[in-house]
């Protein structure tokens, strides 16, 4: 049984309330949604500057059912660190800290503060929602952004020309004990991503794959359609990294072609053959890559 035909199991407690601010189709939500759901409310939530900023509600009004610090754009990794030293001096080491960042927040501006933080491995989990943009303010691109892909400031004329930065590899690189991606289109497999890195001690970090209709160009209710097919298609592998060193591939690709994905959304209606069989190319060699480094592995196993 392919696992995307599994039935998501959701446990309670639903911790983001209805009636918040996110656009229709908005994976961000989603993710959100159902990291809570794993980690209970006996978390904290670090906000830099990103859509969750929005989402999350002006004061005294929020979203969220667990309390929330917003942070400049470029400090998450700081002040997730600073929460976290002032539980553990009251003795609530039991509460997690989960610093939540955009692209923009964790792959560009907020790097050196996220770095800095896991490679003293601070005990926080670090995500990284990514859009694969800078949405909350216009679709600017960042280095998130797929190689050739729409964005204001990388229109068709002066396209992105290079490929998206490799996150998960750069957090492997900190060694930290715990590093994973997954999408909001397998709920099941982020939702034990969440359950089995809020058991880990020190620095974790789970990069989640995010749709956001505007910026990708797709109809609201094709978003999570759209994000499976990253998968199936191997544009975004699902996998884990433990100890900065063991891979273990998660789900199993579906030999889709990347063509059918970039067909899919409007930010990549300019392509021409050429470029699609380019990156078609450059899928192959990193799955290749990646297949090198990892063991086969279903989740929960
Ligand atoms: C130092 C600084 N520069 C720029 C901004 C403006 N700004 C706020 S949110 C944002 C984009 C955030 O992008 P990302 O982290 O990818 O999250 P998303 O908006 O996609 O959710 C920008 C540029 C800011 N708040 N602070």
């Amino acid at each position: 049984m392919s696992s995307d035909s599994r039935q998501p199991r959701l446990p309670a407690p639903e911790l983001l309330i209805s009636g918040h601010s996110a656009c229709q189709g908005c994976g961000a939500s989603v993710a959100m949604r159902l990291a809570l759901k794993a980690l209970g409310e006996q978390t904290i939530v670090v906000l830099p500057a990103c859509c969750w900023s929005i989402i999350a509600g002006a004061f005294p009004y929020t979203s969220l059912r667990v309390p929330v610090i917003h942070s400049a754009f470029e400090a998450a990794g700081a002040v997730a660190s600073g929460v976290r030293a002032a539980l553990d001096i009251t003795g609530q080491k039991n509460v997690q800290v989960l610093g939540w960042s955009g692209d923009g927040g964790t792959f560009d501006i907020g790097l050196q503060s996220l770095s800095g933080a896991v490679e003293r491995n601070e005990n926080v989990l670090f995500v990284c929602y990514d859009n694969e943009g800078y949405m909350n303010t216009g679709i600017q691109r960042s280095s998130a952004t797929p190689q050739y892909a729409w964005t204001t400031t990388t229109p068709e004329k002066y396209p992105k020309e290079t490929p998206k930065k490799n996150m998960a590899d750069i957090m492997a690189a900190h060694k930290i004990p715990y590093a994973a991606t997954t999408s909001v289109a397998f709920p099941d497999d982020l939702i034990f991503k969440f359950k089995k890195a809020a058991r880990i001690q020190g620095s974790r970090f789970i990069h989640i794959l995010s749709p956001c209709p505007p910026g990708w160009r797709i109809p609201s209710d094709q978003s999570i359609k759209v994000t499976r097919m990253a998968t199936q298609c191997n544009v975004f592998p699902i996998y884990e990294i433990e100890a900065g060193d063991n891979y273990y591939i998660n789900i199993e690709p579906e030999g889709v072609p990347v063509r059918d994905y970039l067909k899919a959304q409007g930010r990549f209606s300019h392509l021409s053959a050429e470029a699609i069989e380019q990156i078609q190319r450059r899928v192959d060699f990193e799955w290749e890559r990646l297949l090198h480094k990892a063991m086969m592995k279903r989740f929960g196993e």
